[in-house]
């Protein structure tokens, strides 16, 4: 497409479907004129893959997932369509800077962290594959909430991601389905019926997916929660206009919010609503979408691979096996063993707390049929494994995780070490019973947004060094390795790393009044707020610097800068102390005239993915310091390692292959591994011990004790400091000396500025691996059993 021809596009969509002209536009008209231009683009890709997969008749992907944090999505259009210069022309003669443009677009707030970002990822690559799959989950009015910070402390505010239009869905009217709950169940004629008391209509939006080069597209389609009848009007007539009214809200409730607080009952009631809710009616759209291909409802796994996201989705096993037995007739039996055929599961996190478990009693009220099926489930599995008995009810309640992975035929685990556990851990039962099931698959993240379109001084480096192969075969920058010893390229890198720095701080200056030196170095932790992730750790680490630092405030410090980012849970009370104490720490140190030209603390509000963008091109320093054992994989990590940071970081998830891949010397180790983590946690007063033995700790937490970071409020952060003192559940106390000893190596090395290149070279030139695209193949053929559309791109 020619500028003229975009600009001539832009410029139509502007007067006909916007109906404004450039005289009165703001940017966003002309970002939303611009993206429909773009949109129309992917439009025939999007036609013709589809008529492609239907011609093919082979196997669909469908990933069920309560999340896709899909961030903003016009500049990976137009990445991914070739367009970025035609755009920025385009923009240009309009009179517009294309940035300005690209970053008017809201996020797209429809998920939380990892599990939703890898979603994201996985959408990309699967279209860059030419794999022919959907996406489907909810399309929440208000997502994940806002964030902002008063005096400290986090506060929520509902996200409004969707006043604007939302310029790259198709609403589908005529793709709807009633979804419902509650009722009874009967017996009739030899069929067991279900009659649910009440039912909302799922309606699908549709969002098309382009890959790379614009060659397949595959489809987001998100439902969206609507009621049966609009409004009661004999209720509106007798001026009962809120009762009126009811039904819509009612309905509308089940797709509004992400993670709905679930602490107290109806919480419940309203997730495992959602989560019925997206799964009922994404199965009921595969098996309309099979029944129009094929008759014979046995050959279902030979053309439909379900991949359950989590457990959110794993009521998909009997609800699944009730279409298959209720509603079509297949033989109860055959339909478990059709369904498992289908479904696989995905487990991200070994946590307790994450592992989902409905009461029975919630369970029947909402789901009776399904309730029983699950029952029946059991029995068949228990039947099959006398040694083993009942596994998927306990105390009353049902375990979605043991659900999902027997109903499931193959289940992974997303980093090597993560997988090991599982086998060790939560699943070593079914494990033993079914040796055969679980099977790790190592997280990725695509390289089209994660260092094509996020960090453009790279990327050109990388395509002058290497041409552009690497973008859809991320393994080719190992090609870059031996330039780590060219003086030359490493002179590039650094100014490229410089300039993403220098941008950060304008940046960090214009938003948020902070002033930074991209001379220091950028060290960041960028992820969910959570005690396994120990934001604690980095914090009291950051606190005996300052410390150290003032006591000696003429030493040869090396300058840093720290950058937190992240949200903690609404019902998180721990999670939005360590929130408060970073931002109160923060306070303090930056306003400190002798240290602060060593050190300083920001915490921008409102991470998301497209803060992201900013911050990990200009990181030198990646923090993965969770507890080992705890963290599944991490992506944060690889998108860090492939832009050139340096990690410091545990023996923990995809760490652990990060480390492997880019060598030991590249990588700053420190802390116990999984097994000493659980030796240690067994000693009693591991804590206390760990402060006995290390001033700098005692004095650290001392200094918070003593209300250096709550002025008039002593014990202000008693609950954290008591917390490192006795429990430490996640060993931050015995783990701190350690890290301390390894980021004093990272001031070291950050000195030598030659040696500090060369690694970080290393890092992007040794982490291809970490592609998405690497992943989605190897799900392709160790679970899916799919075959690519692409000549060129298949498995
Ligand atoms: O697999 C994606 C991502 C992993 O990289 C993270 O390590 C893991 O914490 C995350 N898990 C979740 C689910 N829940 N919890 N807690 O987001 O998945």
């Amino acid at each position: 497409m020619t500028t003229t021809e975009l600009r001539e596009a832009i410029l139509a969509h502007l007067k006909y479907a916007l109906g404004t002209d450039p005289d009165r536009a703001s940017v966003t008209d002309w970002r939303i004129a611009l993206s429909y231009a773009i949109r129309d683009r992917i439009v025939d890709p999007w036609f013709a893959s589809t008529q492609a997969a239907e011609a093919a008749k082979g196997k669909r992907v469908y990933y069920l997932s309560m999340e896709f944090l899909i961030g903003r999505l016009l500049e990976d259009a137009v990445v991914n369509l070739g367009l970025m210069e035609s755009a920025s022309a385009a923009m240009s003669s309009l009179g517009l800077d294309l940035d300005t443009v690209l970053s008017d677009e809201p996020d797209a707030a429809l998920g939380n962290g990892g599990l939703g970002r890898l979603a994201a990822c996985f959408l990309e690559s699967l279209a860059t594959v030419g794999c022919p799959a959907y996406g489907y989950g909810i399309r929440y009015e208000h997502g994940l909430f806002r964030q902002s910070f008063v005096d400290g402390r986090q506060v929520e505010s509902p996200e409004d991601w969707l006043r604007q239009p939302h310029a790259w869905e198709f609403e589908r009217p005529g793709a709807a389905f009633e979804i419902g709950f509650g009722g009874r169940v009967a017996s009739n004629a030899g069929r067991t019926e279900w009659t649910p008391a009440e039912s909302v209509v799922a309606e699908a939006y549709d969002t098309p997916v382009i890959g790379w080069k614009g060659r397949w597209a595959n489809t987001l389609r998100l439902w969206s929660a609507k009621p049966t009848t609009f409004f009661d009007l004999d209720r509106f007539n007798r001026g009962d206009y809120y009762g009126a009214a009811e039904p819509e809200a009612l309905a509308r409730t089940i797709s509004r919010v992400l993670y709905p607080d679930d602490t107290t009952e109806e919480g419940k009631r309203l997730r495992l609503k959602q989560e019925y809710f997206f799964t009922a009616a994404s199965l009921n759209d595969i098996l309309r979408r099979f029944l129009s291909e094929h008759d014979d409802l046995r050959q279902l796994p030979r053309k439909v691979a379900i991949q359950l996201n989590d457990t959110h989705p794993a009521i998909a096993g009997p609800e699944l096996v009730r279409l298959l037995h209720d509603v079509h007739g297949m033989p109860l039996d055959e339909a478990i063993v059709t369904a498992r055929g289908c479904l696989s599961y995905t487990n991200h996190t070994l946590l307790p707390e994450a592992l989902e478990r409905w009461s029975e009693g919630l369970m029947g009220s909402l789901l009776p049929r399904h309730l029983s099926l699950i029952e029946r489930i059991d029995a068949a599995h228990a039947a099959a494994h006398p040694d083993r008995g009942i596994t998927m009810r306990e105390n009353g309640e049902v375990k979605m995780g043991e659900l999902a992975f027997c109903m499931a035929h193959k289940v992974n685990g997303v980093s090597a070490l993560h997988t090991e556990l599982m086998k060790r851990t939560v699943f070593s039962e079914l494990h033993r019973l079914h040796p055969e099931r679980i099977l790790n698959q190592t997280n990725g993240v695509t390289p089209r947004r994660w260092v094509l379109s996020a960090n453009p001084r790279l990327s050109g480096l990388l395509t002058d060094a290497i041409g552009e192969e690497w973008v859809d075969d991320l393994e080719r920058l190992h090609e870059i390795e031996p330039l780590a010893e060219d003086a030359g390229f490493r002179e590039d890198y650094a100014a490229a790393k410089r300039a993403n720095k220098e941008e950060l701080a304008s940046y960090l200056r214009a938003e948020r009044g902070v002033s930074v030196d991209p001379e220091a170095m950028f060290d960041v932790q960028i992820k969910r707020i959570h005690e396994y992730k120990r934001q604690h750790l980095n914090i009291l680490e950051a606190i005996a610097l300052w410390q150290e630092i003032g006591d000696n405030p003429n030493g040869d410090w090396t300058p840093r800068v720290k950058i937190f980012g992240g949200k903690a849970a609404p019902g998180y009370v721990f999670a939005k102390e360590i929130i408060h104490l970073i931002n109160s720490v923060a306070q303090v140190i930056n306003s400190d005239p002798v240290t602060s030209k060593f050190l300083k603390i920001d915490y921008p509000a409102n991470y998301n993915v497209s803060l992201a963008e900013r911050l990990i091109p200009a990181s030198d320093l990646s923090e993965q310091i969770s507890t080992a054992g705890k963290e599944a994989s991490g992506t944060g990590n690889m998108k860090f390692a492939l832009n050139g940071a340096l990690t410091i970081g545990t023996l923990d998830g995809a760490n652990v292959e990060i480390r492997e891949l880019v060598g030991a010397e590249n990588f700053f180790l420190f802390g116990m591994d999984a097994d000493e983590v659980m030796a240690r946690r067994a000693i009693d007063g591991h804590a206390a011990r760990a402060i006995e033995a290390d001033p700098r700790l005692a004095r650290a937490l001392d200094a918070i004790r003593d209300g250096a970071f709550s002025p008039g409020e002593r014990g202000r952060f008693d609950a954290i400091v008591s917390n490192l003192s006795q429990a430490d559940y996640f060993l931050v106390s015995s783990d701190f000396t350690d890290y301390w000893r390894a980021q004093r190596e990272v001031d070291v090395a950050y000195r030598d500025r030659t040696a500090w290149m060369r690694m970080a070279i290393l890092n992007t030139a040794r982490s291809g691996w970490f592609s998405s695209d690497r992943t989605i193949r190897s799900y392709m053929s160790q679970i899916w059993n799919a075959q690519g559309l692409l000549a060129d791109a298949g498995t």
